[in-house]
């Protein structure tokens, strides 16, 4: 079952349409163009099971969520680890922040089923996790949800189970 953050903090009711910006692409190899789209569809599938609309910005100092890959220590006290390990984290509600570990091989275009690295990670599937918890998701029991917290390198799991949908739309 789904689970919230403690004291399950939530973006305020009259705050339905959220800014993103993608401020720090430097560490990793794919173009803007393809970031982009990518979490665009991840935005997609969180606002097809709800009100909330998600727009990308170009200004960070409008945007509601930050997108941004790092290096090992990068100022939030949480360091990223090198290759798997920790791929990425998000703050809960009304933070913002989602940081992804630069050090991953991302794929991001492609079937990452198919791809030649052994540690190729999907990065639709862990946007579309990670989302959940910028919304105010913890993690939960039910294997086949986005939020379980485990998934298997080179799988692509972006599909919201049944579980996701009712633990979001408890929120919104
Ligand atoms: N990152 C962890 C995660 O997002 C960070 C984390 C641990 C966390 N406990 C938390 C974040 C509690 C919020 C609340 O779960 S991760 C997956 C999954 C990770 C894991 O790098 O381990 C995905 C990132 F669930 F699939 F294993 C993305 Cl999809
Ligand atoms: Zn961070
Ligand atoms: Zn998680």
């Amino acid at each position: 079952l789904y689970a919230y953050f403690p004291g399950t903090p939530t973006w305020p009711s009259d705050k339905t349409e959220l800014k993103y910006a993608i401020t720090a692409t430097s560490a990793v190899s794919i173009d803007l163009s393809v970031l982009k789209t990518v979490f665009a569809r991840a935005f997609g599938r969180w606002s097809a099971a709800t009100t909330l609309t998600f727009s990308e910005t170009d200004s960070p100092s409008d945007a509601d969520i930050t997108i941004g890959f790092y290096n090992g220590s990068h100022g939030d006290g949480e360091p990223f680890d090198g290759v798997l390990g920790t791929l990425a984290h998000a703050f809960s509600p009304t933070d913002g922040r989602f940081h992804l570990d630069a050090a991953e091989t991302w794929v991001a275009e492609g079937d990452v089923t198919q791809a030649d690295s052994d540690v190729a990670v999907d990065l639709e599937s862990v946007a579309v996790h990670e989302i959940g918890h910028l919304l105010g998701l913890g993690h939960t029991s039910v294997t086949e949800a986005i939020m379980y917290p485990t998934i298997k390198t080179r799988t692509r799991k972006v599909d919201l189970a049944n579980d996701d949908v009712e633990g979001i739309q408890n929120l919104y």
